[in-house]
This record gives C-alpha cells, structure tokens and sequence, in this order.
C-alpha cells in the first residue's frame, strides 16, 4: 500500500507529499472530504499527479461550524498554537473558543502572545496571563515572531502543530521564521484595518524537521462550535470542572437553574466573570439547536 501525506489543501484541491515529493492529488468517485494532516492511501497516475484512494483513520480532526454548516481544519495534531496579539483586533471570544476547541478534541494547546515588541503587548499579555495561564492554567508564551520566534522552537520539536489565530496576528511571520523555505506571504497591518481580508488563503503544512512541522492556515474571525453538545459545554472549562457535581439538579446546564454550584462560584468570583458570560452565550445558542 501506498501512503501519502496531504501537505496542503486549495479549496478543493489537495497537494499530496510521497516519498519526499509532492504530487497534485485527484479524488474520484464518492465525494470525501480530506483535510491538511490526513494520511491517505494513494495510486500513482504519473510524475506529478496521485489518486486518493481513502483516508486512513484520523487520529483526531478539529473543525469549526455554525448553524447551517462545518468546516474541517486539520488531522491528526499534537498541538495546536493559538496566537493572538494585541493589534490589530483581538477578539476574546476567539480565544475562548480556539481553547474549547483544544479541549474538546483533547489537542494541547499553547497560547502564544505575539507581538511582543508593541509597547502596548505588556499589558494586553498581562491581563490575559492572570486568566488563562495563572487562572486556568493555559501555557502562554510571549513571543515577538520579527525579533525571537526562536523560543518558540521547543515547544514544536516532535509535534505536528496548527496555528491558529485571527487574521493578522502573525501565523505566517511565525511560519517562515520557523520554516525560511516557506516563503509564506504575509501582510502590512494597515490592510487588516478595513477587516476580512486574509492574506493566506489555503492550509498548508511545512517540515520542520523529519518528526516535526507546522501548518499555517488562513486567518479566521469566527470559531463556531456549533457541534458542541450542549451536555458536555462545561467540562471544556477547566474552572467549571470542579463544580460540576455540585449543582441541585443533576442535568443541570449551568444557565438560569437553582442551587448551581457553577453559578454561585461566578458570584464567589472563584470562576472569571468575562469566562462565565462566553459560556452563557454559547450555551444559550445550543440550548435553541437542541430545544432543550
Ligand atoms: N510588530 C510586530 N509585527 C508583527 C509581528 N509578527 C507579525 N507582524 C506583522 O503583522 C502583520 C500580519 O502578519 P501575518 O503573519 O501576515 O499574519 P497572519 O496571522 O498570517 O494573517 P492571515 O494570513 O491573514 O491569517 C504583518 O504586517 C507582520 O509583519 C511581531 O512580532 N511584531
Ligand atoms: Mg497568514
Ligand atoms: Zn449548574
């Protein structure tokens, strides 16, 4: 059996890497959905083209979706890398689902602040510290990706790693500081002003070493967890997990509920305030998907 490694996908295209060369991958019959990371089974059809034949089974896959649709990511990680910077628009709630996201697919992640060098990067990297890093206890690394993204080297020897962030916070700087054969584009901060625009617009995956690498995407601004089963919601914040045996009712889902011990300890100021109110909102949308 031949296997192959899908390195990058095009919309529906996929780049396909066998025995350290890269073939333009055809998929016929039955429409699959493959992804950046899947290890595939695979025909030669000539020098530059392969035909999948199937997906060998993911070890595990994240993807995001809101309420009419999903969209898959990446397969089979070790870790993920959430960046986040002050500039241009950091948007909490992003995080707070990358991080669910992690959780749910039981991916480690790491949180690392980039931009460092920005005078405003201390106190922004401050305030996210005392929550999720001394708090909940998220590995957080401070970074500048322009003048020491060799820190974040360590963390990625012996891992198959996804970057993940909003556009602009610096996925693609870090990519080619890592990996100077990617010569990944990257964008002036300016563009990111009017929002929406991506500068990467495909996923493509980049050999660090010969048991390491890293794989770039394109900027998100949403992260739906819309597949979420609302039941389950609450073990994804690690602050919650304690309590959750605590609650009068025992399907209790945390939200409008008497005697909620999860409740009581936002009011205690035990749980972030700013966490609970993520939790709320996402929950309230589940709860309309399920009619509870
Ligand atoms: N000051 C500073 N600027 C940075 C740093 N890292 C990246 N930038 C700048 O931030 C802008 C966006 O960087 P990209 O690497 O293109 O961001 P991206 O996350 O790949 O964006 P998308 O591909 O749209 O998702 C560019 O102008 C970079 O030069 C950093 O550590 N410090
Ligand atoms: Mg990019
Ligand atoms: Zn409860």
């Amino acid at each position: 059996m031949q296997t192959g490694l899908i390195i990058s996908s095009y919309g529906r295209q996929f780049i396909v890497e066998y025995q350290n060369k890269n073939y333009q991958a055809v998929t016929k019959g039955k429409k699959t959905e493959f992804v950046v990371g899947d290890k595939v089974e695979l025909k030669l059809i000539n020098d530059e083209q392969v035909q999948i034949v199937q997906v060998i089974e993911r070890e595990n896959l994240i993807y995001r979706s809101d309420h009419n649709r999903s969209k898959i990511i990446a397969s089979n990680l070790d870790q993920i890398i959430i960046v986040v910077a002050v500039k241009p628009n950091f948007n909490l709630s992003f995080l707070n689902s990358c991080l669910i996201c992690a959780e749910e697919s039981q991916i480690e992640p790491l949180i690392v602040i980039n931009k460092m060098d920005l005078p405003e990067s201390t106190e922004f990297a401050n305030k996210l510290k005392a929550v999720f890093n001394e708090q909940l206890k998220y590995q957080i690394l401070e970074l500048s990706a322009v003048d020491n993204c060799e820190q974040l080297m360590p963390y990625l020897i012996g891992k198959r790693t996804l970057l993940i962030g909003q556009s602009g916070m610096g996925k693609s700087t870090i990519t080619n500081q890592i990996c100077p054969e990617a010569g990944a584009r990257t964008g002036e901060i300016t563009k990111y002003e009017n929002s929406g625009c991506h500068t990467t617009t495909n996923a493509t995956l980049y050999h660090i070493d010969g048991n390491s690498d890293l794989t770039d995407c394109p900027g998100l601004q949403e992260f739906g967890l819309y597949h979420i089963e609302l039941t389950q919601f609450a073990e994804y914040f690690p602050e919650m997990r304690e309590f959750l045996g605590g609650c009068k009712f025992n399907n209790c889902v945390h939200l409008n509920e008497p005697a909620c011990a999860v409740r009581q300890a936002v009011e205690s100021k035990i749980i972030d305030q700013q966490r609970y109110e993520f939790y709320q909102r996402i929950a309230n949308n589940l709860k309309l998907k399920k009619n509870y």
